[in-house]
């Protein structure tokens, strides 16, 4: 994006604080007035929702490092939403850091956010803030229709689409909610082929007592992560600072190479988006 559109953008911030943005309304009339007030800005969102649509990603380069102007063009995409964003239930952007409780290193491997939600977030926006020094903790994307096309067999991929399989919900103190809840994790419909996993929650699901999987499904899910580590890398996006990341949640499984003792300092502002008008 061009400076005088990222300056301009960046200059929302003062009419349209974040806590102005929590909900669709003040979302949409914001993204309305920012599209009126900035030209370019409204053709290179209307660009940008195509491309997501047909290629189920795209990187804005050389955006603001700027939380409301994140939120404001997120919108473009649907409803900014705070749920399973981090530990405050509030917050609108989460800043991915290293710290105690999510330490770097390991690689974050393959998996789709909010895989709780009944539905869960259309999109995921990813703002590097930072990107760690030594060039390591690159995003990694992979499309579920690619993963659907590495799997041979077609009764896994009929068996993947059973909605039967177990993400363990942690527990908060004090309740007493389902400790599972059960999902297809890849399905194809006329919107594409749609996934949903999580390396941590299945497998944990799948621990649950009283929870069985029969054999079909168990060795169904055992063909999808082969085929995931197939997919091992499949595409790098090394984000550099200013870059924007916007990715289909439901299309595309997302992970992070590791990041070396160098890297701390890495920063990245998350969103997550629901599509306008769609089910939840
Ligand atoms: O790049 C990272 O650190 C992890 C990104 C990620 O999976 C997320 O924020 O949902
Ligand atoms: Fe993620």
């Amino acid at each position: 994006m061009k400076d005088s559109t990222a300056a301009a953008l960046a200059d929302l911030g003062s009419t349209w604080p974040v806590e102005k943005l929590q909900n669709e309304r003040t979302q949409q009339a914001a993204l309305r007035r920012a599209r009126e007030a900035i030209p370019e800005l409204h053709q290179l969102l209307d660009e940008a929702v195509t491309a997501v649509h047909a290629s189920l990603a795209v990187v804005f380069e050389g955006f603001p490092l700027d939380a409301s102007a994140l939120v404001v063009t997120a919108a473009a995409f649907g409803e900014v939403d705070p749920s399973y964003n981090g530990p405050n239930p509030d917050s609108l952007v989460h800043d991915v850091v290293d710290s105690e409780a999510r330490p770097y290193r390991d690689p974050d491997p393959f998996h789709t956010d909010s895989p709780l939600l009944p539905r869960p977030h259309a999109y995921l926006g990813l703002l590097c803030v930072r990107p760690s020094p030594a060039g390591d903790g690159q995003t990694v994307l992979v499309s579920a229709a690619d993963v659907a096309a590495e799997i041979a067999d077609r009764s896994h991929l009929r068996a993947l689409q059973d909605p039967c399989y177990p993400f363990a919900v942690p527990r908060e103190s004090g309740s007493d909610g389902p400790s599972v809840t059960t999902h297809p994790i890849l399905t194809v419909s006329g919107e594409g082929t749609a996934v949903r996993y999580c390396p941590v929650r299945v497998p944990a699901g799948l621990e649950q007592a009283g929870h069985s999987l029969d054999d079909e499904h168990v060795s169904a899910l055992r063909a999808f992560e082969r085929a995931l580590e197939a997919q091992h890398l499949s595409a790098v996006f090394p984000l550099r600072a200013g870059e924007l990341l916007v990715l289909d949640n439901r299309r595309l499984l997302h992970g992070r190479t590791d990041v070396g003792p160098e890297g701390v300092g890495r920063h990245l502002m998350r969103v997550k988006v629901h599509d306008l008008g769609g089910q939840r």
